[in-house]
C-alpha cells in the first residue's frame, strides 16, 4: 500500500499513529479540523471538516486504506455528534465506495455496547447496547460498515476500542485498557490481512479481566501482547474500592452508562 489516510490525526490516537506508522507505508495522508503542525517526510497534510461532503470526497481520492479516527470522541451535544460522527462517517464510507474501495479501520468504541453488564462476555454477535448518544453514533458507524460491505464490497474492521491511553486511568480501565503498542500492531494487522469482510474487533490488551472475546476475528492474526497488570497496584492505590451497585461499576461503559442524558444538562454546565 502506498497511501494511508488517517482522519483525526491532530487528536491523541491520530498523533500517536502519525509517529508510529511513519515509514510503514510510502505516504500518510493526515487530516483533521485541528492543528496538524508541520509536514514531515512521508506525510501529506489535508485539513478537512468531516461534515463537508465535497471535502471528504477529495480527501479520500487516491488512498489505499483509511484509519478513521476523526470525530467527537466522548459524549456531547447531539448536533455535534450528528455532524462529526453520523454525517462524517457516512461521508467516509461513501467516498471510499466512489474512490476505489480502500479498506477502512473504523474507530468504534466500547460505548456502542456499554450497557452490557461486566459479567457478560461479549463476542462479535453481541447486540448493540449504547450507553450514550456518542455510543449510538458508533453503533451507526458499525452498521454503515456492514451495509457498505454487504451492498458494495467496501471492506472494514470496526474496532470497539476499550481505553487506549499510555496507561489505565482508573480501576475500570484495568479491564478495558488497550496499550498504544497493541493498537499499532492491530492497525498493521488490519491492513495486512488478505481479507477482512466487515468485522467487529474488540480493542483491549491481554488484561487479567477479559470482557470481550475476539475468537470470531482470529483470522486477522492480531493478538495483544501487553497487560494492564503492571499498573494494578498503582491504580488501586490511587482509587477507592468501588460500590458494586454503582452503575458505573455494573455496566461495561462505566461513567458513560451512569451519566444522565447529555441533552438534559443545565445550561452552561
Ligand atoms: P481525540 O478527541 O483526541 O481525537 C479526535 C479528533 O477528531 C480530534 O483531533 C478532532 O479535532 C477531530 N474531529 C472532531 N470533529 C471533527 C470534524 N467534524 N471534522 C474533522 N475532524 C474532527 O480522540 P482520540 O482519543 O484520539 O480517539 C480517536 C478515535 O477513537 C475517536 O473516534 C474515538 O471515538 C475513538 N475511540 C478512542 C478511544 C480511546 O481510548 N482513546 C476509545 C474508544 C474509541
Ligand atoms: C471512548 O470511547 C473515549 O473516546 C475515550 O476517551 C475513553 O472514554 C474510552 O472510551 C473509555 O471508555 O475509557
Amino acid at each position: 500500500m502506498k497511501t494511508i489516510l488517517i482522519t483525526g490525526a491532530a487528536g491523541w490516537l491520530g498523533g500517536m499513529l502519525r509517529d508510529q506508522l511513519n515509514g510503514w507505508v510510502e505516504t500518510l495522508r493526515l487530516s483533521d479540523i485541528g492543528d496538524l503542525g508541520q509536514t514531515r517526510p512521508g506525510e501529506e497534510l489535508v485539513p478537512c471538516e468531516l461534515g463537508d461532503y465535497d471535502g471528504v470526497m477529495r480527501l479520500v481520492d487516491g488512498v489505499d486504506g483509511i484509519v478513521h479516527l476523526g470525530g467527537q470522541s466522548i459524549e456531547g451535544e447531539f448536533e455535534t455528534i450528528v455532524n462529526a460522527n453520523l454525517r462524517g462517517c457516512y461521508h467516509i464510507f461513501e467516498a471510499a465506495r466512489k474512490h476505489g474501495k480502500p479498506r477502512i479501520l473504523f474507530a468504534s468504541s466500547n460505548h456502542a455496547i456499554g450497557f452490557h453488564e461486566r459479567e457478560t462476555r461479549l463476542d462479535g454477535d453481541a447486540l448493540h447496547r449504547p450507553d450514550s448518544l456518542y455510543g449510538v453514533s458508533k453503533a451507526f458507524g458499525e452498521n454503515l460498515a456492514r451495509y457498505y460491505y454487504d451492498k458494495f464490497g467496501v471492506e472494514s474492521v470496526s474496532v470497539r476500542i476499550g481505553s487506549c491511553f499510555e496507561k489505565p486511568k482508573d480501576r475500570r480501565m484495568l479491564a478495558t485498557w488497550l496499550s498504544p503498542s497493541d493498537f499499532v500492531a492491530m492497525v498493521k494487522a488490519v491492513f495486512e490481512a488478505p481479507r477482512t469482510g466487515a468485522t467487529v474487533l474488540y480493542g483491549a490488551s491481554a488484561n487479567r479481566e477479559q470482557w470481550w472475546d475476539n475468537g470470531h476475528a482470529a483470522f486477522l492474526g492480531w493478538k495483544p501482547n501487553d497487560s494492564s497488570e503492571q499498573f494494578r497496584a498503582e491504580v488501586e492505590g490511587a482509587t477507592p474500592v468501588p460500590d458494586p451497585e454503582d452503575p458505573a461499576v455494573r455496566y461495561q461503559g462505566g461513567s458513560f452508562a451512569a451519566a444522565g442524558h447529555f441533552e438534559d444538562r443545565e445550561p452552561g454546565s
